[in-house]
This record gives structure tokens, sequence and C-alpha cells, in this order.
């Protein structure tokens, strides 16, 4: 019986890697026990940038997004600027199993989620209220967003959780509360299926994390995904995404944006790699163990 492992990203990682390894432990299937790693993490206040508490947008909506994947079969599914529902990767799941459909996004995601039972409820928290009126951009009559490279670490982070199962399938989840500040409407990468998250048994599973957009421009875990099933480890299929998320951005002639890949291939082996300056760190839990580890930077 092979071992399982699990990997997540950012340091609250770790939260997500010990819920799911408590279930792969036992010996359940790595659907669940992804599904499982971002639940505990929607679930966390603490944690800025995922479900109940989560970053706002430019107008003060907790907006959510998140999609999971089944490696067995490629059944997938999504939801994206969902408000008012916490566990959205549970609900990504329902729309996975329970509809014929890929995606669901605002109003007709909430609709569906109370339709299966979810309770409605804020995802506001006094503290990510306080922090929105504290830190809400001040900008000028026809400016955006600030340029991506430019956002602070603490503005992004998604919780994307790989895992392989005891029985050696794959799946994956993605949940986020996406980009902080973002205009009302505005989707990322992290529910759409290819781009935030991409798994298929045969050759392995990615997920990313950073500014979305950038991710979406070059559909990273597919891209990652497709690399493995070609022949590369899941470290240099990550580092090939890095790279080619710098190259992008120096045909357009902008600054790389801040991106961590993360991935684990068919056999179970994980790797990682981010952009410069993203200080991008994954958690991986295995039997008996659970870590922290920094990625590796690319830098041309
Ligand atoms: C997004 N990729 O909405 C998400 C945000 C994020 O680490 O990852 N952050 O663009």
């Amino acid at each position: 019986m092979p071992d399982y492992i699990a990997v997540a990203t950012w340091p609250f990682g770790r939260i997500a890697v010990r819920a799911a390894a408590e279930l792969l432990e036992t010996g359940a299937a790595a659907l669940d026990a992804a599904i499982a790693g971002g639940q505990a993490v929607e679930d966390d206040p603490a944690v800025h940038s995922v479900g109940f508490g989560g970053l706002a947008n430019r107008i003060g909506n907790v907006t959510l997004d998140a999609c999971v994947m089944d490696g067995r079969t490629l059944g997938c599914g999504g939801v994206a600027g969902v408000e008012n529902i916490r566990h959205v990767s549970a609900l990504a799941r329902r729309v996975m199993e329970q509809t014929p459909h890929l995606l669901l996004i605002g109003q007709g995601a909430q609709q569906f989620a109370i339709q299966q039972g979810f309770p409605l409820e804020t995802l506001h928290t006094a503290e990510s209220l306080a922090e929105w009126q504290k830190r809400r951009p001040k900008l000028e009559p026809g400016e955006l967003i600030p340029h991506p490279a430019a956002g602070g670490a603490e503005d992004h982070d998604t919780v994307t959780v790989l895992c392989r199962d005891r029985n050696g399938d794959l799946a994956g989840c993605c949940t986020t509360s996406g980009l902080a500040y973002k205009l009302p409407g505005r989707v990322g990468d992290s529910p759409l299926i290819g781009h935030g998250l991409y798994v298929d048994n045969d050759a392995g599973a990615a997920g990313g994390t950073g500014y979305g957009e950038e991710n979406s421009r070059i559909v990273g875990s597919f891209f990652i995904v497709e690399k493995m099933r070609a022949g590369l480890a899941a470290q240099a299929a990550c580092e090939v995404a890095a790279k080619r998320v710098i190259e992008v951005a120096r045909r357009r002639g902008v600054q790389p944006a801040r991106l961590g890949f993360l991935a684990i291939d068919a056999a179970g082996n994980p790797g990682s790699c981010c952009t410069p300056g993203t200080n991008f760190q994954y958690a991986i839990a295995r039997p008996g163990r659970v870590e922290l580890l920094k990625a590796k930077e690319v830098t041309t």
C-alpha cells in the first residue's frame, strides 16, 4: 500500500494538511481529504484570505471562489463570487456531483447552496471589517487596481490542497476569497479548472496561488500537469511554469507577478516553485510528520 501525501499552499497550509492527513491516515479517499483540508482553512477566521473572515472586495463584500477535482475520473466543479456561504469547497463538490455543470457563479451559486442545505451567514468578522476600513485603497477616479507585482503577499493567499491517498488516487481543492479589494464581479484563477487546480491520476496534480490573472494567462495548473504527463518531475514542471510566467511578463513589458506553484506527480513526489519576491512556502504531510518548506524561486 503506498504512503499518502498531502501538500498545501502557504504556512496556513499546515492547518489543511493536518486535517487532510487525519483522513488519509484512516484510508479515506484523496478527494475527501483535500476538501477537509480546504474546509479547515475556510473555518479559521485567523486566515484572512480564505472562507470565514476572508479579504473583502472593493465595496466591502467577501466573495469566495473555489474548485475541486477528482483525479480518478476528471470529475470537477467550481463556484465563483459566492457571498454568505462559508464552505465553498464542499459547495464546489456538490456542483460536481449534483449538477451537469462545472461552474456556478454569484447568486446562482448561492441559491444552489441554499437548496443543498448550506447555511447563509456573514463571512465578515469584526477584524476583517476593521481591516477593510483601514486598508481599502484610496484610488483616483478611473484608476482600477494596483499593479500585480505591487500587491503585498498579505493581499492574496489561496489555499490549494493536493492529496494522494493510500490507494494511489489523486485529488485537489482550491479555495480563496481572491485578491483583496478586487473589483466586484472579478473572478480569479482559483475557481477555474486548469487555472487554479488540475488533477489527473495518470499524470499528477497541480495548483497555483498568487495573482490569478497572470496564472490564468498560462493556464498554469493544466500546464504543469501536462508537463508531468510528458515526463517531467513535479519540481521541474513547476519550474517551467514559473519561468513561463516570467517570459510572458517580459513580452508584455511588465514585472512578473507574484505566483507560486505546487504539484505532486502520479507517484506522489512533490514539487514547488515561485516567481521572484513571492516568498512562497508550502506545507507537506506524510505519515507521522508535517513540515513547512520554502519553494524554490526562479529568476530567469
Ligand atoms: C486570485 N489566485 O483570486 C487568487 C488569489 C490568491 O494567493 O492566490 N492568492 O487571484
